[in-house]
């Protein structure tokens, strides 16, 4: 019988832990057919962060260091600074990345580290119970604004790709969305173009990855990808925010 679909061997067997409709695991399955892709499985190295995809270790087969909260683009710095010949990437939510890690990743960006970041926008505090991010919605309820983000208090939603594009060491910055087939398939170019710029040498690159959290949006599966649509996308545009030059 032909064989039409193989899962990646840079993921593992072991079965994910993410909730019924949470996007982390198509952007895992993304993330490891690039690697498969590129030939690059056996010197990838992966620094997991704090969130819900602090398991990333388990279902990776590659290489994978944990790295305190926020603080991955930080020891994937130094990973890749002591082994420039392995391919260093970094998984980070939005509350990683874009609140207790803002530093870290803004200053890898500038010092133009070689490395990829994944950083997976779900709008919430999804591990430790849907407390509100940088990236929460105005109105958007979360445990610590159950009447919605207010942004006379809290500030308008910080946006992470749109940022990071005005630092000249950022080499390439897009963002896209998992929440059809049509857009899963360009996330996958997306990453592949990033971690191709790495493997020639181009510096720091990052796609901003727009994705689900049912349990803590409060929807079901299906509602919560609509939403994401309607919602997320609007104040989020998709698309290519910093492209050095291109790479072959
Ligand atoms: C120093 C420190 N502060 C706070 C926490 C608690 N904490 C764990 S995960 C997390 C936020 C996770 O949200 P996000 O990065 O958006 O990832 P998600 O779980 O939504 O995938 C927080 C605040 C921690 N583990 N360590």
């Amino acid at each position: 019988m032909a064989i039409i679909f193989q899962k990646t061997k840079a993921l593992t067997d072991q079965q994910f832990h993410y909730c019924p409709g949470c996007t982390h695991g198509i952007i895992h399955r993304l993330v490891g057919e690039v690697l498969e892709e590129l030939g690059v499985i056996g010197k990838t190295i992966g620094v997991a962060p704090v969130g819900c995809s602090v398991l990333a270790y388990k279902y990776f087969n590659v290489d994978m260091q944990e790295a305190s909260h926020g603080r991955a683009p930080a020891v994937a710095t130094g990973i890749k600074r002591v082994d420039p010949s392995k391919i260093v990437f970094t998984y980070q939510g939005d509350g990683d990345l874009a609140s207790i890690g803002t530093a870290e990743v803004v200053h890898a960006a500038h010092r133009s580290e070689n490395i990829t970041t994944i950083f997976v926008n779900n709008a919430i505090y999804g591990m430790t119970g849907g407390q509100m991010a940088p990236t929460t919605l105005p109105g958007q309820k979360a445990t610590t604004a159950p009447n919605g983000r207010d942004p006379k208090h809290c500030g308008m939603p910080l946006k992470i790709s749109e940022m990071l594009a005005t630092i000249p060491g950022a080499s390439y910055i897009e963002r896209v969305s998992v929440h059809d087939p049509a857009n899963i398939r360009k996330a996958k170019k997306a990453i592949k173009k990033a971690f191709e710029y790495q493997l020639s040498g181009k510096g720091f690159s990052l796609i901003e990855v727009l994705s689900t959290c049912p349990t803590n949006w409060g929807m079901n599966p299906t509602q919560s990808l609509k939403w994401l649509e309607d919602n997320m996308i609007p104040y989020y545009p998709l698309g290519i925010y910093k492209k050095l030059e291109e790479v072959e």
